[in-house]
């Protein structure tokens, strides 16, 4: 029996580079799918248990009307997607639903508005909500569309931890799909954010009508900035009816696959999150993703305007491969009950509150 060597030199698996040139990653893309998916998979063995996925949940805060002309978007108020404009989400219910999606295990809570960029008068609002969704223990990730330096500094003193801001496709296929805005912007959006020390997540779409030669390029920008985005999502296009990419040709799974795995095995110690279009995914695909690299999701039945499995769907799958979601780090639900266990071993009682051991907790 002739055992396979995988035909590649094989480099430092541990290494995080930032000078990948476009050949080195066509070419990494191209492998023998299973090939690919070995070195994907050996990857992020290296640095994360394969068998944990983050659970992040979106929440959009501010719907619809927004200026910006994004070829998919629902959301875009040049395009008649028939969805209804919201006025900002009062602070309160931002935080009510915040709690809900921790009971439902998510860990990161990212919240989303429609806009070009905040308006000042927005900001206090917005602080709010960081600072509320923060106490409860979660990572907060926000999406509001480009920053100036008082936004990001405002941000960051409220206690931000991720800031959302995808550069969607490659630098030359951009302005096929949004004009409002260029590449650049999208940039310097992302060095202000990194700057301020403000954790940065960012990806793109695939399915825009982008060639394999555009996501390469794409995840070749994202792994060469100074620092890798500490959260990579990877959408699949969801065409939305009334916007000018309503009809663009499905996207052929394996090259789904292929461009998590890449993103995967240049950005190795980054999330690299299943985002947009899991609805549209067999669980096979998913799995796929899954051992290519992909550790974390959007849970729950929305995402911002459009549909997500749920968590039923999501239970189920995760029982079938075997898949634990992520703790929270940090959660002061569960140190509080666990000092309540330390507290209570003693008179073996489950820390109830009609328990006479002396606490200090309550
Ligand atoms: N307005 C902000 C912005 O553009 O940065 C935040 C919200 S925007 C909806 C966030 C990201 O969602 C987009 O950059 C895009 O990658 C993704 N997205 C939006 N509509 C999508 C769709 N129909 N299918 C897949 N991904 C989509
Ligand atoms: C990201 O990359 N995907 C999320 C999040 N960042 C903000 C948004 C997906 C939106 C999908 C379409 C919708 O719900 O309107
Ligand atoms: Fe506006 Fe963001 Fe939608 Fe673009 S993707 S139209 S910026 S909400």
């Amino acid at each position: 029996m002739n055992v396979h060597v995988v035909p590649m030199a094989t480099p430092a698996l541990d290494q995080v580079r930032h000078n990948w040139t476009r050949a080195e990653a066509q070419a990494i893309y191209d492998l023998p799918f299973n090939d690919l998916l070995f070195r994907a998979a050996t990857v992020q063995r290296t640095h994360f248990d394969p068998n944990r996925v983050q659970l992040a949940r979106l929440l959009s805060i501010k719907t619809g009307g927004c200026a910006e002309d994004c070829g998919y978007c629902s959301q875009s108020a040049h395009h008649a997607s028939g969805l209804k404009a919201s006025k900002l989400m009062e602070v309160q219910r931002v935080i009510d639903e915040a709690k809900k999606a921790k009971a439902q295990g998510a860990t990161r809570y990212c919240m989303g508005a429609a806009w070009r960029s905040p308006k000042s008068r927005d900001m206090d609002s917005v602080v709010a909500m960081v600072e509320g969704v923060k106490a409860l223990g979660m990572e907060t990730c926000m999406t509001l569309g480009m920053l100036s330096d008082t936004d990001v500094a405002q941000l960051k003193d409220a206690g931000l931890d991720y800031y959302n801001h995808n550069i969607d496709t490659s630098e030359r296929y951009y302005s096929e799909i949004i004009k409002t805005r260029t590449f650049a912007d999208r940039l310097d959006t992302l060095s202000r954010v990194r700057e301020a020390g403000i954790k940065v997540c960012s990806g793109g779409i695939v399915g825009l009508g982008e060639t394999d030669e555009d996501r390469i390029d794409m995840l070749v920008t994202l792994a060469n900035l100074d620092e890798h985005p500490e959260s990579v999502p990877i959408n699949m296009l969801i065409p939305i009816p009334g916007t000018p990419l309503e009809n663009r040709k499905k996207v052929d799974p394996i090259a789904f696959v292929r461009v998590i795995a890449l993103a995967r095995i240049m950005m190795p110690t980054s999330f690299v999150r299943l985002s947009a279009g899991r609805t549209e995914m067999s669980e096979e695909m998913q799995a796929m993703c899954f051992f290519a690299g992909a550790n974390s999701i959007f849970c729950g039945d929305t995402l911002l305007t459009a549909d997500n499995p749920g968590e039923d769907k999501d239970q189920a799958l995760f029982r079938k491969l075997g898949i634990e979601p992520m703790a929270l780090e940090n959660d002061p639900d569960v140190e509080a009950s666990a000092e309540n266990a330390t507290e209570h071993a003693g008179c073996g009682c489950t820390g109830h509150t009609s328990c006479q051991t002396a606490t200090s907790a309550r």
